[in-house]
């Protein structure tokens, strides 16, 4: 058995800030499918796995036993703490990292997700609920551009899992309906992120989350 399992799926941005970290840490770990498109997020099961009812689980195999963590953020820092990678070193580094791991939770992920969810998967068209969500991300992303500038990195001078966070929905502009064509900063610290050794995409990590005859991505 692998020292990590991670549930997950590759449609799941918030999966993939685990995913990232895990292989980008070059890290002991399996994905294991969760059948998020025919519900499997609702069944008694998963809730006994996690009671939020939410992929990214990670759960360590750890000599004293198994220990399991959710939510992206706590998974991150959990994994940089363990493996010792793409951490904080300061105090005033982790204060630097944990908010931008809050902004991203709230207004990053937090919007692009839903977002890319309605339009993509969906298919709801441009509904005030669309625009809404579209609004809200864009003005994360104009946050974002603007922090990144004259840094190659969000939180520190190195890649942190601040910035695996931050990126987690967005090498999906076409899915989500953005582009970068006005955030430059934001598509040079994508092309850093892509060029970490090891980089791969979502759909190279990780098992779709859709049954096979109904995949669209
Ligand atoms: N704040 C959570 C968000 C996780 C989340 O929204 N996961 C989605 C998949 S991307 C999910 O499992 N949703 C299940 C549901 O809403 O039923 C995190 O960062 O892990």
């Amino acid at each position: 058995m692998a020292e990590y399992t991670l549930h997950c799926f590759h449609e799941s941005g918030n999966a993939y800030k685990a995913a990232l970290m895990l292989q980008l840490s070059g890290a002991d770990w399996e994905a294991r499918r969760v059948a998020f498109f025919t519900g499997e997020t609702r069944q008694p099961e998963f809730r006994t796995l996690s009671v939020m009812g939410e992929v990214p689980v990670l759960t360590h195999h750890r000599d004293d036993g198994n220990f399991t963590v959710t939510q992206s953020g706590a998974i991150l820092t959990y994994l940089s703490r363990k493996l010792g990678t793409f951490a904080p070193e300061t105090e005033a580094e982790e204060y630097e990292v944990m908010r931008w791991l809050l902004f991203d939770s709230q207004k990053m992920s937090g919007y692009a997700g839903p977002l890319r969810f309605l339009r993509f998967f969906m298919k709801k068209g441009e509904t005030d609920d669309v625009q809404f969500l579209h609004g809200r991300l864009t003005s994360a992303l104009k946050v974002l551009n603007a922090a990144l500038d004259g840094r190659d990195w969000i939180a520190t001078d190195r890649a942190t899992i601040a910035d695996f966070a931050l990126c987690g929905y967005l090498f999906w502009p076409d899915q989500i309906g953005i582009t970068y064509d006005e955030l430059p900063n934001v598509a040079a610290w994508l092309a850093r992120i892509e060029a970490l050794p090891g980089y791969k995409r979502s759909e190279a990590l990780m098992p779709s989350g859709q049954e096979p005859e109904k995949a669209t991505a």
